[in-house]
């Protein structure tokens, strides 16, 4: 399994998926909750970006829209401040692949522009004029589950079962997809962990997400830090890694192909453990 990609700038990436692959997580919000802003200059996000290639990251994801529980809504202008000169300083340093997390067509249109090569959409490009904008793009996208929004989602999720709904909305969202002319090998899921979710309902989706594998297309797992894995260890976000690290593991295990995470260098470790034993008969 691999995605082929081909950007904008007309330039050729390969990610070969037979191993899994890691996507660093860079928040450039002044807000974002596990970072607290730390990142928030161009100088130390790059210093950041350079960090987490070295430890391993294949994809870098840069998003401007803090999507934490309650968070406040950012405006277009002020998302495409913060992530198009990231997006372009990053293309003209870095050889790597680089996601956009955002749900806006034109952050989308302006990103790819520069550079970009995966739409990442927490709102699986249900957007005004997203799905159209990422069909015209030709880049590969991650359709990700959210019950609600942001700013309600954490109030009172509730399923009949958990992952019977959260494929059937995948699978919707796929077909819009088709239709609108994007590929089928464009296509990348997830169950969006944390996004409208119980504790409970993330590590059913997390147990059976085997369930999305199946469907042939690359899932991607995104718990890193989150509050499944705080909930679960009583820990406050920055000692969450060993947790998170378990939580990306099982994932792979369970046949997820990307993890989104913060601690790119602890995930890289446990993954080449997995491979080793993946590898040998
Ligand atoms: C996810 C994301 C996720 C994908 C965020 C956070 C909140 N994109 N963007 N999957 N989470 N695809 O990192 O805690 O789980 S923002």
């Amino acid at each position: 399994m691999q995605i082929h990609f081909k950007n904008q700038q007309g330039s050729d990436r390969l990610l070969d998926l037979t191993s899994p692959k890691i996507m660093g997580i860079l928040n450039f919000t002044p807000d974002s909750f596990s970072d607290s802003g730390k990142f928030f200059t161009l100088d130390k996000a790059l210093y950041q970006v350079e960090k987490m290639l070295n430890d391993g990251a294949n994809i870098i994801d840069i998003g401007g829209e803090s999507t934490r529980p309650n968070a406040p809504i950012v405006d277009l202008a002020d998302e495409l401040e913060r992530v198009v000169p990231l997006v372009e300083a990053v293309r003209q340093r870095f050889d790597c692949l680089i996601s956009v997390d955002s749900s806006k067509a034109e952050v989308f249109r302006q990103a790819a522009k520069v550079g970009a090569d995966i739409l990442n959409d927490i709102r699986a490009l249900q957007e005004p004029n997203a799905l159209e904008t990422a069909a015209q793009l030709g880049l590969p996208v991650c359709l990700m589950h959210m019950q609600g929004t942001p700013q309600n989602m954490q109030q009172n999720p509730e399923y009949d079962d958990v992952v019977e709904e959260v494929a059937d909305f995948l699978n919707q969202r796929i077909f819009a997809c088709l239709t609108a002319g994007i590929p089928k090998e464009h296509i990348i899921l997830d169950v969006g962990f944390g996004f409208g979710k119980t504790v409970q309902h993330n590590y059913q989706l997390l147990k059976h997400i085997n369930a999305f594998v199946q469907s042939g297309y690359p899932v991607l797992a995104g718990l890193s830090r989150k509050s499944m894995i705080g909930n679960v260890l009583n820990k406050p976000v920055e000692q969450r890694t060993i947790g998170s690290v378990a939580g990306a593991l099982l994932a792979v295990q369970n046949g997820a192909k990307i993890v989104r995470v913060h601690d790119v260098a602890e995930t890289a470790d446990a993954l080449k453990i997995w491979q080793a034993m993946a590898e040998c008969e």
